[in-house]
């Protein structure tokens, strides 16, 4: 069985516990951090006592990206971890991308969901919003191209972006329009792993 521990309103546990769910891997999620706080066991098998950490048959890991591959590598197949490396690194690079994406998001989601108005740094939000913008061109251009940012079908390429991607459109922030960044969330809304796990309410 697979133990997954983390609050399930972090983007990071919420990558991991929708791929899981994707790949019909069975789990127990186990609230930690955040106001769940985290205690010395959980500190000892994260040293960096952050979320999300998991375990499998004694097998330790922690660090987001590495938990979607290893799951992926273990659970998904050919479809969610190609053995083909360019395959592989193509839809990769997306999720190494995706801390540039996920770097303009998070003061957006922290100041307008996190923080009371009246203490809220309305330059660092139009800032941060204006390079959520910016960068959403080029997601919107790689989806010009491919139906998923993994490829023809999608990948562990398309989580982490996927998992901002949500809370950009909730956020009350300008979004220029872009059809085909629309139209892969429209996809992604389809899947009830992904309206399950990842779209809940923003807090
Ligand atoms: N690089 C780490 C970052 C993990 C991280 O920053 N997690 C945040 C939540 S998204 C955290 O643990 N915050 C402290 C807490 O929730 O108590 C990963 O991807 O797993």
């Amino acid at each position: 069985m697979l133990t997954i521990w983390g609050r399930i309103n972090s983007h990071n546990v919420k990558k991991v516990v929708w791929l899981a769910e994707e790949l019909g891997v069975p789990y127990d999620r186990r609230d930690m951090g955040g106001a769940f706080g985290m205690d010395d066991a959980y500190r000892a098998l994260n040293p960096n006592a952050l979320i999300p950490t998991i375990e499998e048959d004694g097998f330790v890991l922690w660090e987001s990206h590495s938990i979607l591959r290893y799951l992926a590598a273990t659970h998904g197949g050919e479809r969610w971890f190609p053995s083909d490396p360019k395959a592989r690194a193509l839809a990769e690079r997306w999720m190494d991308w995706h801390f540039d994406w996920a770097e303009a998001i998070r003061p957006i989601f922290f100041q307008l969901v996190r923080t009371p108005p009246e203490q809220r740094d309305t330059a660092l939000i139009a800032r941060s919003a204006a390079q959520a913008a910016r960068l959403s061109a080029l997601i919107d251009a790689q989806l010009g191209r491919e139906a998923w940012l993994s490829g023809k079908d999608i990948g562990i390429g398309d989580i982490p972006v996927a998992t901002y991607a949500h809370s950009w459109f909730q956020l009350p922030v300008e979004r220029p329009s872009r059809p085909h960044l629309e139209r892969w969330y429209a996809a992604l809304r389809e899947r009830a792993a992904f309206r399950d796990t990842v779209m809940i309410p923003l807090t």
